[in-house]
């Protein structure tokens, strides 16, 4: 087993990872800007270093910097959280390097999982159901309008190098083809420095279903069950819950069944999760896989009793994991509470907490590193903490919820706590009725109602 662990990230990701390596027996190192001198992550870990000043890119992204901490604090792991370096194929290929494990998959299974064409072959031939569509890169204008006819509109134009909507462009006609691949294909170079395109056929009113899984490193691959994640805001999560209220036991079944075969294709390694679209028919496919661990795996490890970090760090440490999937036994809903303002479009409300009373009592877990005197930096993401409620069954867990956000009290800046009890009254989500189109429509004005 790792006897010190850095932590390359920040916040409650940070926080969450040092509790369990605590519980591990397993010394840690936070890395912190000089924005986050004060946070929690630097005061409950064994070591500090400051990495830089509080732009990401010259801290949290700092690989020169963050190799310097490994190596002055002889850390033979690093943990990278969710964000920042998680997904850099670069860095786990220069921790290798360095020899201190990358506790994550290898930077092969990165770079597949990245490149959206690649990883939705991939999945093709491990049986996986994907979106009917072009057969790899649309080469030109031409190929386009041809490959278009055949998938038949509207179709979505997505970049190779994207994922979480960068790139992606819907197309209802012919004539708005051009003009829509121009600029998804300016917007990708922008992004990623890649223009790549593929085509896909555009899936009408689709939920965003995925499903965690497990991996190590002798081939043996489960599945923990799925999370439900269709309450999105321009491809930020708002709230997700587990089990999906949609999902049929056989439809849970086949998906668990593709996601293990998606994880056995490429010998998966560490935690990951398998997305899919699921439209009305009850008709699954492919999306995306994130080969890190999510913000949302809290209702997981809720749901089935199981803490997915000290199984990340056990299978990077090489143990065997049994094989056996996960099936839940209870429900569980995170509430992402932002330093937003949802009756603002979100607008971002940095700022100093002047009191902070968390919900408490039986079935609450709250992930935070915020506390009354903490001041949130406009410098980094909006999340200050995670609000989670667990209970028997779904309708018990929602009214628990509403009790726990009457009883959440943040001062001093603006949050999004009223807008999740505006949504826990709400009758669709009550019904389980909804679909990534949910936030779109949702009727903000009723404010104040609960
Ligand atoms: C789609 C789609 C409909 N049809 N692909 C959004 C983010 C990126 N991961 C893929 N996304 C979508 N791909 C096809 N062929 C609709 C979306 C989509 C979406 C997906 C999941 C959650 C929220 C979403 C919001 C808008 C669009």
């Amino acid at each position: 087993m790792f006897k010190k662990i850095l932590i390359a990230n920040r916040g409650e990701i940070a926080l969450r990872v040092i509790r369990t390596c605590r519980e591990m027996g397993i010394k840690t190192v936070a890395i912190y800007s000089t924005a986050d001198a004060d946070s929690l992550h630097v005061r409950f870990a064994d070591e500090a270093v400051c990495v830089g000043p509080p732009a990401s890119s010259l801290s949290y992204l700092n690989i020169p910097n963050i190799m310097a901490a490994v190596e002055i604090t002889n850390a033979d792991a690093v943990h990278p959280g969710y964000g920042f370096l998680a997904e850099n194929a670069e860095f786990a290929e220069i921790c290798g390097q360095t020899g201190v494990k990358f506790i994550g998959p290898e930077p092969e299974h990165i770079r597949k999982m990245g490149d959206k064409i690649t990883a939705k072959e991939t999945m093709i031939k491990a049986g996986v159901p994907v979106v009917p569509g072009s057969d790899g890169l649309v080469k030109n204008i031409d190929d386009a309008i041809t490959i278009a006819k055949e998938v038949g509109y509207p179709i979505m134009l997505k970049a190779t190098a994207g994922g979480g909507g960068k790139g992606m462009r819907l197309v209802w006609t012919e004539d708005e083809l051009e003009d829509n691949l121009n600029a998804a294909q300016n917007e990708a170079r922008a992004s990623f420095g890649n223009d790549g395109m593929y085509i896909e056929k555009f899936i009408e009113d689709p939920r965003h279903i995925e499903v965690q899984i497990a991996g190590d490193q002798y081939g043996e691959v489960c599945h923990l069950s799925e999370r439900e994640c269709s309450i999105q805001r321009r491809h930020q999560k708002l709230l997700e819950e587990a089990p999906s209220p949609f999902l049929t036991e056989d439809l849970r079944k086949r998906m668990g069944d593709s996601a293990i075969a998606a994880g056995k294709a490429i010998k998966y390694e560490g935690v990951g999760t398998v997305e899919f679209l699921v439209d009305k028919h009850h008709n699954f496919y492919f999306m995306e896989m994130n080969t890190r661990i999510q913000v949302e795996h809290t209702v997981t490890e809720e749901v089935i009793d199981y803490d997915l970090i000290r199984e990340q760090i056990k299978i990077a440490a090489g143990e065997k994991i049994t094989g056996e999937n996960y099936y839940p036994s209870m429900h569980a809903i995170e509430c992402r509470i932002n330093a937003e303002d949802p009756y603002n479009n979100f607008r971002p409300c940095p700022g100093l907490i002047t009191s902070f009373h968390s919900a408490k009592g039986h079935g609450i877990r709250v992930d935070t590193h915020v506390y009354a005197g903490y001041t949130i930096s406009p410098y980094y993401d909006s999340m200050i903490a995670k609000l989670i409620c667990k209970a028997r069954t779904r309708e018990e867990c929602i009214a628990k919820m509403r009790r726990a956000l009457d009883e959440f009290i943040v001062e001093g800046i603006v949050t999004t706590v009223p807008f999740h009890r505006q949504l826990m009254d709400n009758e669709d989500f009550i019904k389980g009725d909804f679909t990534t189109k949910f936030i779109e429509t949702f009727d903000f004005k009723e404010k104040g109602k609960g």
